[in-house]
């Protein structure tokens, strides 16, 4: 097999790369990223000279480029991560969520319907379906009603996907996950962010009154269920993702603290999100009974190992978060 990964030096596309490399060590695994600021090749040096991955910097909304890469590296199927991915930005400048998630995934899929590929995996979200009251979980059937700009882009990538399997044939299979968390996640996000403002005593930032609430999954455990859906999923279905870990954003914050042994006076309520949606839960008993997933790590456990990995590995958010990861692209391919 020759998989086409998109965004795969992101935080879940780097994490899919190297676990496609550990358990599917026969497979070629080309990467196509265009490096935006939430690009990190340095996230892969392990699989620096490994003639298995190769890692081609370019832009989804290329067409051409898309083609080409398909006939060059005889390529099977496409998992499709890469996207503008933070819900805030696409609160400050929603243009480019269309730009890459809307209109450069629908140049992918034309790509890929040009090629007759045997798989389009559509990595989608949670977000997709909008907000949920006290109780009850998302599941594969319940409406589409997406909040946000970030999210919005995405439902339509999601179902642009479909549209090419029902209109054109295209073998698409879509996932929508709920919230990862794990190493290599950009500092913007929930997790990384406290835990970097907790190690420099900074304020944690807490939007509105810090009880919304998201479903937590270990980003090892999406990508086990990538490739069960990759592998096993049928044409034109949908599988939600889920660990079954809801939490409180204010409960993971003191979590947080508590890991670093930081004083919870750090907390700092702060002006909401606007939009915000409150609580998503994730039914994800479909993937579970048909393709045989199950997720591997408890959140506490999980957690735990996550703030112990950015503790251990201070030079690269700092490099993240100063630009200096930049230059590790511009030495080792820029160069050659
Ligand atoms: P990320 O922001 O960490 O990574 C996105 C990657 O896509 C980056 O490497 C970036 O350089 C690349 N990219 C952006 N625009 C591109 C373009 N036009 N062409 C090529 N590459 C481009 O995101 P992530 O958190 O790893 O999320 C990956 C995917 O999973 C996204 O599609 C996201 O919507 C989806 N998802 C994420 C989560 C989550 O909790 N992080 C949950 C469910 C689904
Ligand atoms: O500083 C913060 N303070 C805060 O209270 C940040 C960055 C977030 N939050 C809250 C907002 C959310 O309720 O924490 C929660 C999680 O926020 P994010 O980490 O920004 O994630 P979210 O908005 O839930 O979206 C994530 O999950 C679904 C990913 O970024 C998306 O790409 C994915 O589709």
């Amino acid at each position: 097999m020759n998989v086409l990964v998109t965004g795969g030096c992101g935080f879940i596309g780097s994490n899919l790369v190297k676990y496609l490399r550990k358990h599917r060590p026969e497979w070629k695994v080309v990467n196509l990223d265009k490096l935006t600021y939430a690009g990190n090749l340095e996230n892969l040096s392990e699989l620096e000279g490994d003639p298995k991955h190769v890692f081609v910097r370019g832009d989804i909304g290329s067409q051409d480029l898309i083609e080409h890469l398909l006939v060059q590296h005889s390529i099977d199927a496409v998992m499709h991560l890469a996207a503008e991915s933070h819900v805030d930005r696409s609160i400050l400048g929603p243009e480019v969520f269309v730009t890459t998630n809307v209109l450069g995934t629908q140049r992918l899929l034309e790509a890929a319907r040009s090629r007759g590929l045997k798989r389009f995996l559509m990595v989608s979200t949670d977000e997709v379906y909008g907000s949920l009251g006290p109780t009850g979980a998302f599941t594969e059937q319940s409406p589409l009603q997406p909040s946000s700009p970030y999210s919005s882009s995405k439902t339509s990538s999601d179902l642009i996907s479909l549209a090419y399997h029902h209109t054109f044939g295209l073998d698409v299979v879509v996932t929508r996950c709920s919230n990862n968390y794990g190493r290599y996640q950009f500092p913007e996000k929930l997790i990384p962010l406290m835990v970097v403002n907790a190690l420099h005593d900074k304020p944690l930032p807490v939007y509105g009154d810090g009880g919304n609430v998201r479903d937590w999954l270990h980003v090892e455990d999406h990508c086990s269920a990538l490739l069960h859906a990759l592998e096993k999923g049928k044409a034109g279905e949908v599988y939600n993702i889920g660990g079954g870990a809801e939490r409180k954003n204010i409960d993971i914050v003191k979590a947080v603290l508590g890991l670093l042994g930081k004083p919870e006076s750090l907390i700092k309520f702060v002006k909401d999100r606007p939009g915000h949606d409150r609580r998503y839960a994730i039914d994800p008993s479909k993937i579970k009974a048909e393709l045989g997933w199950t997720p591997s790590q408890t959140f506490e456990q999980g957690l735990a190992e996550t703030v112990k990995w950015y503790v251990d590995h201070p030079s690269w958010w700092e490099r993240v978060m100063s630009g200096t990861y930049r230059q590790y692209f511009e030495t080792q391919y820029r160069a050659r």
